[in-house]
């Protein structure tokens, strides 16, 4: 992304006038008023986990203070509070998706779970020897696993559609790779290592025509990107609520209904079953079929106010600052001597990775820790991004739209450091 520096001047001009009034949104945050190795924390691990707001935290305080049960087991007031948070918060999940039914939102771990969910319940019963699953060379270790274990143990073959030097999919070479022995595209809507935006309408136009399914891994995008899957017309989504200012251990697989009814259950266990004996279970409707056991009650909560506090902000202009912050930080880091930025794609999430000649990622995630500047250094979880671009790992430095532009001037006086201390 090119930026000019009367792009940057005019940004510094609406963050002084207020426009997104950052200074008041960090008050949210308890967690970034604090020092590190006697430094302002400088929290730009963002594609990793976000950091949470006070008003998830009241969420999960509230219901471990207040309601705290078990949900669609009692006839107790506590357990119908429960219930009744918990079905909230899947509501309003449908509502930030658009999904055209409750029914459609599974809560699991995360993108990981989710992920497993598809390959297991989805694309164990459809696949066999010969058969195909496409990805992406972007992709997440989560999206790439899971399937590479399918194929293992079904014959099929994972195709994985190129990128190119910007780390944009090369749409010609993924389209060639639809064949009939196709059953499933997988693909990341953001990339966790290069920010890529993927062309998510053009893959799901270009795999249904050809009759197609699609999974998308949202876990880089739902927090960033407004989202409506109807209108998408993708058959799964994944996320994670912990990318999204809510808790770990809580995600969303959403799938359209008329796949997920045919599907047979994840895993089972109580709480998914409609009948038990000896000879025969009968399982449960949707979504509670694909919910075994007790689920993440107080994580679901959080993530639903986690919905709502993002909706407060308001998606669209959190998601502008980012990027106003993510081009001022590409010219700035992409300027710092020796520094090659990996992942320049024309549209990108706020992810900004890069490699500095001579020192090793983590040296300056090490060095930046010590100046209290947090970011991720390694394979980021996706090994083939890395060898794709020839770097053993990357630095990696990304955003939320409580992160400010005067952090972006001290992560680079850190690597400036960086320089300094490695010649
Ligand atoms: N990426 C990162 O630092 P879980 O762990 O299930 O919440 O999300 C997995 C996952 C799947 N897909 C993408 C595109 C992701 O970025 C991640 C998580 C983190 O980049 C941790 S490796």
């Amino acid at each position: 992304m090119n930026t000019t520096s009367t792009e940057v001047a005019a940004a510094a001009g609406r963050e002084a006038r207020g426009e997104f009034d950052v200074w008041r949104i960090r008050e949210d945050f308890p967690v970034l008023r604090q020092t590190v190795h006697g430094k302002p924390l400088v929290y730009l691990d963002n594609a990793a986990t976000t950091q949470k707001p006070r008003a998830v935290i009241a969420a999960i305080d509230r219901f471990y203070t207040a309601d705290c049960s078990n949900v669609h087991r009692g006839v107790h007031l506590l357990s119908e509070r429960a219930t009744m948070a918990y079905e909230e918060a899947r509501g309003k999940v449908r509502r930030f998706l658009n999904a055209a039914s409750e029914r459609e939102i599974i809560f699991v771990r995360g993108t990981t779970e989710a992920i497993n969910l598809v390959a297991h319940s989805f694309g164990r019963p459809r696949l066999g020897p010969g058969d195909e699953v496409v990805l992406t060379h972007m992709e997440h270790h989560s999206n790439i696993v899971p399937w590479q274990l399918l194929c293992e143990e079904k014959g099929a073959r994972l195709r994985v559609a190129p990128i190119d030097d910007r780390g944009e999919l090369i749409f010609e070479e993924f389209e060639r790779l639809l064949r009939p022995c196709t059953r499933i595209v997988a693909v990341a809507h953001v990339s966790n290592a290069l920010g890529t935006v993927n062309p998510l309408r053009r893959i799901i136009e270009a795999a249904h025509a050809r009759g197609i399914p699609v999974l998308v891994d949202g876990a880089q995008a739902a927090a960033h990107i407004r989202l409506d899957v109807q209108d998408l017309d993708c058959d799964f989504y994944a996320f994670s609520g912990h990318k999204l200012y809510g808790p770990s251990g809580i995600g969303v697989l959403y799938g359209k209904a008329s796949w997920l009814e045919q599907m047979p259950p994840y895993q089972s266990g109580g709480d998914m079953i409609r009948t038990v004996s000896f000879e025969k279970t009968t399982f449960n409707e949707l979504p509670y079929k694909f919910e075994a056991g007790t689920p993440n009650i107080a994580g679901a909560i959080g993530l639903g106010a986690a919905i709502d506090y993002l909706d407060s902000i308001g998606l669209e202009q959190a998601a502008a600052w980012e990027q106003e912050l993510l081009a001022y930080a590409t010219e700035r880091v992409g300027a710092v001597p020796g520094v090659r930025l990996i992942g320049t794609a024309r549209e990108k999430g706020a992810v900004l990775s890069f490699v500095m000649e001579g020192v090793h990622p983590h040296d300056i995630a090490t060095v930046l820790d010590r100046q209290g500047v947090a970011v991720r250094a390694g394979h980021v979880c996706a090994q083939p991004v890395m060898e794709r671009f020839g770097v053993p790992a990357i630095a990696r430095a990304s955003f939320a739209f409580y992160n400010t532009r005067e952090e972006v001037d001290v992560l680079v006086t850190g690597l400036q450091k960086v320089r300094e201390i490695f010649g």
